[in-house]
């Protein structure tokens, strides 16, 4: 199964202040340039009514709820990583095998603990609907299915707070009427190529010749619609390992040349990626910076220990270096800037690198 929250940021905001819950509540990412520059995080289903959803500009969702008392709320990551940690402990705790894949989703396998029967596995997405509910006071909405694509379409398509469960049997008429956009990996570009190709669901697209999606969209897309409109699958759920890297990149207030400017920003970031690393018990070889330039080009820079470490201090300094270093070599004006920690090792097993020492 896949279980995913519903509109999560904004129904976390409902539940730290349930009087907002009947209005239109819009999550925010202000850039802070101007007061309404940015863009929606995502809204309730109240503010979606008035066409309000993921990413579009601040100023667009104000001007389609002028009319209306909604609220406006910037995004506080902090706050929702903490509901999200404690929901995923839940959802892993009904899982035989368990993947998150995102803040708000993950995917359990429940074969073995169902004994692969639909009914029990419906009565266990029941249990576990009401199991976050009492515990965390969000709802979510699950998808039931003989792999991966299945249940993700599967949680998808009665949102919010629903429950859909489609047996191998009933594949066919599941998948045949529904909108190709609903396949994971089809956005509106390959949307708009297979429309020119008189696919428009995934039943047509299940009658195209193979070897036709193959020429279209090479060999490894191509094969992946042709199973994927079948509702083939064979992905395994996985436990995600550790992270490759931990990092965080924000937008200046001001452009700005000033080493002490961008310097003071990215302490504030070497602090928060550095919270990270501790609470995964992580440690670091590898220290980079990034810079956003005024004109949009994108400048790195990086420095390798030999040996891991945790130590705050040191990559604030690797970090200062390093921006001292670009900013002597390139005469640039800085938009965003971010740091990155990566070679992580876990910290009782040091020997053992997490990515390759030949990758990077
Ligand atoms: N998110 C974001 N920007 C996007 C998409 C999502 O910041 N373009 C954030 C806010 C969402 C969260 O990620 O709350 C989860 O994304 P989902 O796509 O699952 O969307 P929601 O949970 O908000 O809504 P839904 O009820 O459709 O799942
Ligand atoms: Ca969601
Ligand atoms: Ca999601």
């Amino acid at each position: 199964m896949l279980v995913d929250l519903d509109y999560f940021f904004a129904q976390s905001e409902e539940r730290r202040n349930p009087s907002i819950k009947d209005k239109p509540v819009v999550v925010c990412v202000y850039s802070g340039r101007t007061e309404d520059s940015g863009a929606v995080s995502t809204a309730n289903y109240v503010a979606r009514k008035y066409g309000v959803k993921s990413g579009i500009p601040i100023s667009l969702a104000k001007q389609k709820l002028k009319d209306e008392d909604a609220v406006f709320l910037p995004v506080d990551k902090k706050f929702y990583h903490q509901i999200s940690d404690n929901i995923m402990e839940i959802l892993r705790s009904h899982a035989d095998v368990f993947e998150q894949v995102g803040i708000d989703e993950a995917y359990l396998d429940v074969t073995q603990r169902t004994k692969s029967d639909y009914q029990q596995a419906e009565n266990l997405a029941e249990i576990i609907r009401a199991d976050v509910l009492a515990q965390e006071q969000l709802t979510c909405s699950i998808g039931i299915g003989p792999n991966k694509l299945v249940a993700k379409i599967a949680a998808d398509v009665q949102k919010p707070d629903g429950l859909t469960v489609v047996k191998p049997h009933e594949l066919n008429v599941f998948l045949s009427p529904l909108p190709v956009r609903r396949l994971v990996g089809i956005g509106k570009i390959i949307e708009k190529k297979l429309e020119a190709l008189g696919v428009r669901t995934v039943g047509q697209l299940a009658q195209v010749d193979v070897q036709l999606l193959v020429d279209v969209f090479g060999r490894k897309l191509g094969t992946y619609f042709h199973n994927a409109s079948r509702g083939i699958d064979d992905e395994p759920v996985q436990e995600r390992g550790e992270p490759e890297s931990v990092s965080r990149i924000s937008t200046l207030k001001n452009d700005t040349k000033e080493l002490t400017d961008i310097i003071d920003e990215a302490y504030k970031l070497c602090d928060e990626v550095h919270a990270r690393l501790l609470k995964r018990e992580l440690l670091y070889r590898s220290v980079s910076i990034y810079l956003v330039a005024g004109d949009l080009s994108v400048h790195s820079r990086s420095k390798t220990f030999e040996n891991p470490t945790r130590n705050l201090i040191t990559f604030k300094e690797t970090v200062k270096e390093l921006f001292e270093k670009l900013l002597n070599e390139n005469d640039v004006v800085a938009r965003r800037v971010g740091v990155k920690l990566s070679n992580l090792t876990k910290k009782e097993n040091q020997q053992k690198p997490l990515t390759s020492f030949f990758g990077n």
